[in-house]
């Protein structure tokens, strides 16, 4: 019998949440409007309304936290919920509603971990360029500076939720809101912004008295190469540029090394377009680039790439009808779908040894890292639910390969300090509505009840005994 693998004493396990995903009241108590209110009306498939109404439920959440030892929440503040229109007039009942949460975390002995954009930017904001508009880096810094001099009873901030996601899915893939594809200058301008206000706050919260912790989150995905042909190595290395290196260059270097942006100027000449950065946006992310104090992972997937040279296609599997998923980006590759290998529903392929390449990688790569949370993690899947009965085995193997890969990189120096399962209740789905769940407790959308899952007992366990079973 092969030994279990063991945890870190002090491993923070936790459950990860995002307020547009959970919260509902997306119109009550002031909230101000997000795009995804209409886009999601527009498109009539499905709402975030009530998702797992946590604006109500939050005591029962924070309560199942604490029977099922999970120490953390990770949770998002709405940013339309405290300034409606994104910047102005402070609306109370939104801050009142926080302090509320943060004060019945405290009463159950749960760490708040706080993300402060989580893809909720204002509707005003929003539809005033979003991100590619340096007024709004203003607004969001003014936002986070807010949230820090109110909310003490936070230690840990996230400036933002998965950065690349965010712009590839306005503006590559197209899938969110405002629904733009292939537009890789809008892209990688939205990408670089985005960290310059990330830079921007970590500055302003290292420079002012406040207690605490602040990082970002990152989604950061292996890219392998398809083949051992050149070409294919090649396109692995360009999609790592572009979705990995020129984030994790702008956080731990303070700018993009030669290496990355020679790889982001094919990109852009292979698409015909250009970007231009302001060379002073340095002299901020320098500052900040050694005053991260933690790096927050999302990791789910690992990519197979391949050398691919005509027009960009994309088809995002959105529904959850295996092999359908089609993403083919000019000038950077096609991410194959391995058959040969496990995946999902939705085509997410299930590989727990990529989670262990990154964390080694980072090690190697930016050395000042300091330490890691994987803030995200999970399987999204039809669950069943017999009589209140939910047996999700593929969960747990899931969650035990992530596990034992994530200790595998611990014992061998990466400092990783906790774990976050996405998600903690089932939640909505940004493109994929409420069929792919991936809660630890299984939501009744219709009552609302919550029922744990057999993956909760085991996290509990795992928890409890620091061992994966
Ligand atoms: C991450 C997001 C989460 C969550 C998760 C699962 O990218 O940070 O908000 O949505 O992915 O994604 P999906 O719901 O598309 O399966």
């Amino acid at each position: 019998m092969t030994e279990l693998r063991k945890l870190p004493e002090d491993f923070l396990m936790g459950g990860a949440t995002a307020a547009y995903q959970v919260e509902g009241a997306l119109d009550i108590d002031g909230k101000g409007p997000v795009a995804w209110d209409t886009f999601l009306v527009e498109k009539g498939r499905y709402t975030a309304e009530p998702a797992s109404d946590f604006y109500h439920q939050y005591p029962v959440d924070i309560e199942l936290c604490k029977k099922f030892k999970i120490d953390s929440l990770r949770m998002s503040i709405a940013w339309s919920r405290i300034f409606p229109k994104g910047y102005g007039e402070v609306n109370q009942k939104g801050v009142d509603y926080y302090h509320q949460v943060f004060a019945e975390c405290k009463k159950h002995g749960i760490t708040p971990f706080v993300t402060i954009h989580h893809f909720d930017t204002p509707k005003a904001l929003f539809d005033d360029g979003d991100f590619l508009n340096r007024e709004n880096i203003k607004h969001f810094v003014d936002y986070a500076k807010f949230c820090f001099d109110e909310f003490d009873e936070v230690y840990y901030w996230s400036t933002f939720n998965e950065i690349y996601p965010a712009a590839t899915n306005q503006y590559l893939t197209g899938v969110f809101p405002p629904e733009i594809k292939f537009d890789l200058s809008k892209t990688i301008t939205a990408l670089h912004n985005m960290m310059y206000a990330h830079a921007q706050a970590v500055n302003i919260f290292k420079e002012g008295s406040y207690e605490g912790e602040i990082g970002v989150v990152h989604s950061l995905e292996p890219k392998y190469p398809a083949s051992d042909s050149p070409e294919d190595i090649h396109a692995a290395e360009l999609d790592d540029a572009l979705s990995v290196k020129f984030l994790m260059d702008a956080t731990y270097l303070g700018y993009y090394s030669e290496h990355t942006m020679a790889c982001i100027n094919e990109i852009l000449a292979a698409n015909n377009t250009s970007i231009s950065i302001d060379e002073n946006d340095f002299v901020e992310m320098k500052k900040a680039a050694n005053r991260n104090d933690y790096l927050g992972i999302n990791n789910y997937v690992s990519h197979w790439v391949k050398a691919y040279n005509d027009e960009s296609q994309m088809f995002y599997n959105t529904t959850g009808e295996k092999g359908t998923q089609v993403y083919r980006i000019k000038g950077i590759g096609e991410r194959i779908q391995r058959t040969d290998l496990p995946r999902t529903d939705w085509d997410w392929l299930i590989y727990p040894e990529g989670i262990y390449d990154l964390l080694v990688r980072i090690k190697k790569d930016y050395p000042n890292y300091q330490k890691i949370y994987i803030t995200e993690n999970g399987l999204g899947y039809k669950d069943t639910f017999e009589d209140g009965i939910i047996l999700d085995d593929d969960r747990i193997d899931y969650l035990r390969g992530y596990f034992n890969y994530i200790s595998k990189a611990i014992d061998e120096g990466v400092n990783v300090k906790g774990y976050f399962i996405w998600s903690l209740m089932d939640v909505f789905s940004w493109v994929n509505g409420y069929n792919k769940r991936y809660g630890l407790f299984y939501v009744d959308f219709e009552t609302q009840k919550r029922y744990p899952k057999e993956s909760a007992y085991w996290y509990k366990l795992v928890s409890e005994t620091k061992t994966i079973i």
